[in-house]
């Protein structure tokens, strides 16, 4: 072990009293409307970040004002699956007591509320109990919201993955009664509280698990630190491919850090899939690094150690063998916008939400609409990863009166471009503090720009996975698009190019520090090309690998910065 410090967010996990810290008189010091010292972090493994709106923060200032302190509170659901109920209670609460009145699906199928003031977070989260949800460690060092694929279309295959996406949920959240105790005041629990697996000290960073169907790849698995690739068989799910070490951030000028995909570890039956999971948020546990935040992830533990030396260990400590992986094949991230029929005769309306925001404005009350439509729909709601809805199990006699209502709120827009539903940004200004550029704000306009070029081209209906991410935390999975922009600074982004359209391959710095509307002169000559001289179906990325405009990333760990 390094006799390094170790990272001042390890003094506060340990100090926390399994993150109790002092939430609970912070919260009735009307002095402040913010949470003070450790709090500010702690409230996060409670599924809360502390932020203020920057369109407002210089004026506040001005004034001689503390920013307006709300919290953006992130609620889980694992695989992204909510009741109508459910979806009416959150409703009601974003309309009366946020300062936005709005709710974000965000890119890990979980919902974000954001503003909301000191005096209404016990609330929230009585509401939610009331629910049967909570936000228990939807941030922090803790396993985090955990994916699965959406699409309901095979759906024996789908709910068998599903149940293991919360069962996974559930066994790797914290033990600690901190969460009841403070937010809902229940009772002090007079045993030990035990971290079996988390520890006491939490883990070294945040840590993120998806379970996946191929051949879709909406869940981004490059993106995850934990993935359980479904393998079926006649509809029935036989085990996983287990794969680990994914992640996307890297910080602006530190080399060390870098955007890396998974790597395979080995094949698993159904019945290991908890031990297996334990086992490796265990191994990076004890692994991680403690002392710098920037290369703590189960990434960098994994090109410290090795995947043999970390695979062999993980083997050790769930008791098995992994097998040799068996076959599987992504072919698509996107999701199929509108309705499908599913295997069980229920019908399916995936909703395209421009990057999640469900807000109601004049002409497209999206919000209202949805709203609308919860107070009759009799299945359930899955978000996607793609930050979008489907209104899922849906009978034959409501599908008109559903379709009649979406339309009506200007929830299903057929004039809506491919290459819009294959964009994503990440949330950014005003209320993301890390934010560098504007991501989710500035989308539309470069997309509209997009629509032009294609048109001009004569490829209207054609598409390339675009996104933007508002600084190199990579939020919006840039590091995974075949055109990725990272933010710099206000109007300024890094231009990636060469990712695929499957999200296997990560793209390569093409242009550093330009200003949109030079990086979209860039893009007007590279698409031009692209529509002229591509192969027969060949993807803009893979396209920008053949014709030598960037090298591709084979392997980032050694080759992302040449
Ligand atoms: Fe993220 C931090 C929003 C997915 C990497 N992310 C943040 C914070 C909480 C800013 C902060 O720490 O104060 C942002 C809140 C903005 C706001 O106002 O809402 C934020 N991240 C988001 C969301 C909402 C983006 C979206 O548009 O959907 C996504 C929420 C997912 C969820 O439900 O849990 C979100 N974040 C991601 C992803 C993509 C993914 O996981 O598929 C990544 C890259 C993958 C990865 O982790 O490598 C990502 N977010 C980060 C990082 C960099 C982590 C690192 O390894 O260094 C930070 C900053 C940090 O942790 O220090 C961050
Ligand atoms: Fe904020 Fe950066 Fe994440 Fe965008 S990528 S939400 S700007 S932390």
């Amino acid at each position: 072990m390094s006799d390094k410090k170790l990272s001042d967010n390890e003094r506060l996990k340990s100090e926390s009293h399994l993150l109790r810290g002092t939430i609970k008189e912070d919260l009735t010091n009307d002095l402040t409307g913010g949470f003070l010292g450790d709090n500010f972090q702690l409230i996060r493994f409670h599924g809360m970040y502390q932020q203020d709106d920057r369109d407002i923060r210089a004026e506040r200032t001005g004034q001689m004002l503390e920013p307006l302190h709300t919290v953006m509170l992130r609620v889980r659901l694992p695989g992204g699956i909510i009741t109508p109920e459910q979806w009416i209670g959150i409703d009601k609460f974003a309309s009366e007591h946020t300062q936005y009145g709005s709710i974000r699906i965000t890119n890990r199928q979980a919902l974000q509320l954001h503003g909301v003031l000191k005096k209404n977070i016990k609330p929230v989260h009585k509401l939610l109990h009331h629910l049967g949800l909570d936000s228990r460690a939807t941030a922090g060092d803790v396993n985090r919201n955990v994916l699965c694929t959406s699409n309901p279309v095979e759906s024996a295959l789908h709910q068998q993955a599903y149940d293991w996406a919360k069962k996974i949920s559930e066994h790797l959240l914290p033990r600690t009664n901190a969460y009841a105790e403070v937010w809902l005041d229940g009772e002090k629990i007079k045993h030990p509280e035990e971290e079996t697996i988390l520890g006491n000290s939490y883990l070294p960073r945040k840590f993120k698990t998806a379970v996946v169907i191929p051949p879709q790849n909406d869940v981004d698995l490059h993106a995850n630190d934990l993935n359980f690739i479904a393998v079926g068989k006649e509809g029935k799910l036989q085990g996983f491919n287990v794969l680990v070490g994914g992640g996307l951030a890297m910080t602006q000028g530190d080399k060390t850090t870098y955007p890396r995909l998974a790597s395979e570890l080995g094949f698993i039956p159904l019945e290991a899939t908890l031990s297996v999971a334990a086992a490796v948020v265990s191994t990076q546990r004890d692994w991680g690094n403690r002392t710098n935040r920037r290369n703590a992830k189960t990434k960098y533990t994994l090109d410290r150690v090795g995947v043999e030396v970390f695979k062999s260990e993980v083997e050790q400590r769930a008791g098995l063998v992994f097998q040799p992986v068996e076959p599987y094949q992504f072919t698509h991230r996107g999701d199929r916008i509108g309705w499908v029929s599913g295997t069980d005769n229920k019908y399916h309306l995936t909703l395209f939400i421009p990057s999640g925001r469900l807000i109601d404005k004049p002409g497209k009350p999206l919000k209202t609409g949805l709203a609308v439509i919860a107070k009759i729909h009799q299945g359930d709601f899955r978000l996607t990863p793609n930050q979008n809805i489907i209104i899922a199990g849906v009978s034959e006699e409501h599908k008109q009166q559903i379709d009649t209502l979406a339309r009506q709120y200007g929830l299903i827009d057929d004039s809506v471009s491919s290459q819009r539903k294959h964009a994503m940004a990440c949330v950014s200004y005003p209320t993301c503090p890390l934010a560098m550029a504007e991501a989710e704000r500035v989308l539309p306009n470069i997309i509209d720009r997009l629509e032009e070029i294609f048109l001009r081209n004569d490829i209207p209906t054609e598409s390339v996975i675009f996104r933007v991410t508002g600084c190199p935390n990579g939020c919006g999975r840039a590091m995974l698009a075949e055109i990725g922009l990272v933010g710099r600074a206000q109007g300024r982004y890094d231009l990636y190019l060469g990712g695929n359209r499957e999200g296997t391959r990560i793209p390569r710095i093409y242009q550093e520090n330009q200003k949109l509307e030079d990086i979209i002169l860039i893009l007007d000559s590279l698409l031009t090309k692209w529509a002229k001289y591509r192969e027969k179906n060949e993807a803009f990325g893979d396209y920008a690998i053949r014709s030598k405009i960037v090298q591709p990333v084979l392997n980032s760990t050694v080759d992302f910065y040449l």
